[in-house]
């Protein structure tokens, strides 16, 4: 059993779907981040998926409530965390990484499976950061195309502190800033995924939080479901634009509710 106080609430939700991201800082016991990031400093070849047995203190992060209440909240209770995991190491002088999807761009009506990036160590700007875009999973992107972008309005840098852990979209926009600094960055990623179809929200839900009016006045401004979903503009597109994905806002919302 999850404790209540960890689940996210419906704005939380609301706002996952509409940004493709959600960033988590738990509060592990002291010394842990210091220790993983030590042991991964130490690392001399990559082991990919057996990353967790090659550092098992991973499990610990895993297994915090405060990431576990999200986990559930977005993914319902028998969520599993997937084999496939990654250890990425950026070390000093390392190059950008180009914008990419990890998913295959397919407009998901669903929230079924998305990742968790966990940071070991402080990343400042100049360590590589990873940068998303938040508002970019629902957009159908070529993706040879967005790999010659360069800096995209309203990009955000993941300058975090040690432990944090985001979680973000299959579909969301990402790449990384280059290493500038002399020290590792590191950044081990999973892959959650839902088990069980919702028959109920499995977050903080509260009904009465529905019945907001629409307020074209709040925009971005927003703090409840019906104007985020609607209105949530994290990309600044126009009009034209924009209502093309509140559908597929609407379609998620509704399926993480039970229906
Ligand atoms: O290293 C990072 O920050 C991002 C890695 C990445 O973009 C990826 O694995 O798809």
């Amino acid at each position: 059993m999850i404790n209540k106080e960890h689940l996210l609430t419906d704005v939380e939700v609301a706002r996952f779907i509409v940004n493709g991201y959600h960033i988590v800082e738990p509060d592990l016991p002291e010394g842990l981040n210091e220790g993983i990031a030590r042991q991964l400093d130490e690392l001399e070849s990559n082991p990919g998926a057996a990353i967790t047995d090659v550092v098992p203190d991973l499990w610990q992060v895993l297994e915090h409530p405060a990431l576990r209440g999200v986990l559930v909240s977005l993914l319902g209770p028998d969520y599993e965390v997937l084999s496939p995991r990654h250890w990425h190491c950026k070390p000093p002088g390392s190059d950008h990484m180009q914008w990419h999807q990890d998913g295959t761009n397919n407009r998901a009506t669903r929230i079924d499976h998305f990742l968790g990036l966990y940071y070991p160590r402080d990343v400042t700007a100049e360590m590589g950061p990873t940068i998303i875009v938040p508002g970019t999973q629902f957009r159908n992107a070529p993706t040879d195309r967005m790999a010659t972008y360069t800096n995209i309005r309203r990009q955000v840098p993941l300058v975090v502190k040690a432990g944090t852990v985001a979680l973000t979209h299959y579909d969301l926009w990402h790449g990384t800033a280059a290493n500038r600094s002399g020290v590792k960055r590191h950044m081990v990623k999973f892959h959650f995924q839902r088990t069980q179809e919702n028959s109920e929200p499995t977050w903080n839900h509260d009904p009465e939080e529905l019945n907001r009016p629409h307020d074209w006045n709040l925009r971005d401004r927003a703090e409840d479901v019906n104007n985020i979903l609607t209105f949530g503009n994290p990309l600044g597109v126009s009009q034209s634009d924009h209502y093309k994905e509140r559908a597929i806002r609407r379609k998620c919302w509704n399926s993480l509710m039970g229906g």
